[in-house]
Formats: C-alpha cells, structure tokens, sequence
C-alpha cells in the first residue's frame, strides 16, 4: 500500500489537472454530469490522491434538510428511496459491459444491506487527484470508480476501499474503486469479472477494513487464529453448520490475513481471500457481519453450502492448521485494501 501511495504521489506532483466529465450511475438510473470539458481520455492520469498523515475530519456541515426528512420519511420514497441505496461515479466512461457489472454488483449488496441510513448533504473530497468533489446529496454511498492503466496484465488489480466515514454509526458514506483496465479481460476470461467486483465492493462498504475501527473490535484472537466475534456472523456461522467461532483469514499476509473469510474453511464464500472457479455466493455469514458492522442487513444470503461441523476457531484452543487455496485467483494477492481517511461530522 506504501508503494502506491509514494507512486500516486508522484503523479499528484506532476501537476495534473482534470476538469470533469463525470459518470454518475447508480443502481437504478444513470445520469451524466458534463461540466463542459471533454478530457483527452487516452492521456489522463488517473491516481488517487496522497494519503492524509491523519485522519481528514469533514466539518460540521449543519443541521441538515436532508437528515430531518430521513428521521420522519425513512420508509418514504424520495430523497432516502426507502432502503440502502450504493451509487457509482465512474471517473470515465464505462463500457456497457463495465456498467452492467458494477451495477450487477450494486445490486446484489443492495439485497444484502437492506436498511436506508442517514444520508449526507455533501459535498466530498474526491478520492482522486485533480477530480471535482462529489455532490451530495449521498443516500446512501456514493463509490468513485475508475478503470483505468496501472501496470499492465497481471501485478496490481486494483485497490477498494471505504474513503469518509459518518460519525452518527462510522459507517461509509463514500468510497473507491480503483482497476487496471489491462486485468479486465482476464477476469472476463475466467467469468470472475462480476465476482471481483462484488468482492471489492465488500471492503468499500466494510468487510476488512472497518473491523478494528472507530471502536469496534469484531476481529480478535491470534494473528495465527483470528476469529470474528460478531454476534450476528455468528449465529449464521453455526446455522450454516460451522463450529465454535467464525474464523478470519491467518494466511496470505497483509491484507489477505486480517481481512477475509478464512478460505480453507469457508471456502467458496465470496469475502474468502481466494476467489474460486464457479459460485462464489455472498452468504448469510457475510449479511450477518454487515449487520454486527451496524448496518441493517437481509437475514438471507445467496444459496450457500458449508459443510456441516466446519471447524472454526476454538478460543479455548487457539492454534490453527494452514491449507492453501484451490484453482481460481488469489484476489487478497492482486489487490491492496484501502483503509477510511477521514470522518464527516
Ligand atoms: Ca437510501
Ligand atoms: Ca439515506
Ligand atoms: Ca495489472
Ligand atoms: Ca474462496
Ligand atoms: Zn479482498
């Protein structure tokens, strides 16, 4: 992650200056926004912005029109739409192809977290060096996307993340997604394209990456035997069959270990570390642990079969065995998982 953030700070140093041509999608609708400058799309750098030395805290902007109407009209239609709603600001224009998997993948969260939470009047810093803000309103996250050149086939995929926090429940209100475009075709090939982006999409809104934060402590254990000690996670854990406490990820290093499903358990679950050929089904496991994160989440996931008597962590016996993946693509290994940068009051 260190690397990147000294490249994109390299980037950042050469002066590059972008006026917008914003794609805004969400889920439900698409809308262009031109600010009425077509960037040379084939000369553009794209790089998130330097990572702040502390944390960015986004000033109280008010009492807000916004978080009064989501207190009376929450089940309303209207600014809240009634339920959790993921929107996408893709920094270049997606193909129709791209568009329909980050929407595909918007959608299938959307039928995890279910609940609407308060929306924020924005605007927000983008993620990315010499990008307009992002216009608020944001009901109820709003992910910057871009699919651009990084290193070629192969190496670096990509980095997830969420960006600002809200204080009210520190869950994220934005978020970003970054891709080699060049590593695109190769997820197509191995018909992952979908299931990589849903995964990423899983850190932006908090598997792995708010565990441990903002005074949350859902991982514990030994780094050679972490477990998940959320109540919900683990109540489908033992439902679906598995022993004792739902096991994290204790190999792969960092970002693989600390930050995933353990694979040589929950195997083809898709926050595993280790994306594998075929299904990959966002669990009930995985809705649970959204909603130990604080969100409201659907007490059903997609068809998922853990074998019975799965073993998972014994925290009176806290020693573990390592077992490597199978066939498919050590996703932990390509990406690198962003962390929040700051909080909005
Ligand atoms: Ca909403
Ligand atoms: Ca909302
Ligand atoms: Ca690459
Ligand atoms: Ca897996
Ligand atoms: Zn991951």
């Amino acid at each position: 992650m260190k690397n990147f953030f000294q490249k994109s700070g390299r980037l950042l140093a050469h002066g590059f200056v972008f006026s917008a041509l914003l794609f805004t999608s969400c889920s439900e609708d698409s809308i262009e926004a031109d600010a009425g400058i077509t960037p040379d799309v084939q000369n553009l750098q794209i790089a998130l912005k330097e990572r702040p030395a502390e944390p960015i805290i986004i000033g109280d902007l008010g009492p807000s029109a916004i978080q009064t109407a989501v207190q009376q009209t929450t089940e309303a239609p209207g600014i809240d739409r009634g339920r959790f709603n993921i929107s996408l600001n893709f920094l270049l224009p997606p193909t129709d192809r791209q568009l329909e998997v980050f929407e595909a993948a918007a959608a299938r969260w959307e039928r995890i977290i279910i609940g609407d939470v308060p929306s924020i009047e924005g605007p927000l810093p983008s993620a990315f060096a010499g990008f307009p803000a992002i216009e608020g309103p944001i009901d109820d996250i709003v992910i910057e996307v871009a699919l651009a050149p990084i290193d070629g086939p192969g190496g670096v995929l990509g980095q997830a993340g969420p960006q600002f926090v809200r204080n009210a429940d520190f869950l994220p209100v934005s978020g970003v997604m970054f891709f080699d475009v060049a590593d695109l075709d190769f997820l197509e090939q191995l018909d992952l394209f979908e299931e990589v982006i849903v995964h990423e999409m899983g850190h932006v809104l908090g598997v792995g990456t708010l565990w441990n934060s903002f005074g949350r402590t859902l991982l514990e254990g030994p780094i050679s035997n972490p477990f998940f000690t959320g109540r919900q996670a683990n109540v489908f854990w033992n439902a679906e069959g598995g022993t004792n406490e739902l096991p994290i990820e204790n190999v792969g290093g960092p970002g693989t270990a600390l930050g995933h499903w353990r694979e040589s358990i929950l195997n083809n679950e898709l926050m595993t570390g280790f994306l594998n050929l075929g299904e990959n089904p966002l669990s009930r496991i995985t809705a649970g642990s959204m909603r130990d994160l604080g969100y409201r989440s659907a007490s059903v996931g997609e068809s998922y079969d853990l074998p019975r008597g799965a073993a998972g962590v014994d925290i009176n016996e806290l020693v573990s065995e390592e077992v490597e993946g199978g066939e498919g693509i050590n996703i932990a290994k390509m990406e690198t998982i962003l962390m929040p940068i700051g909080i909005i009051k």
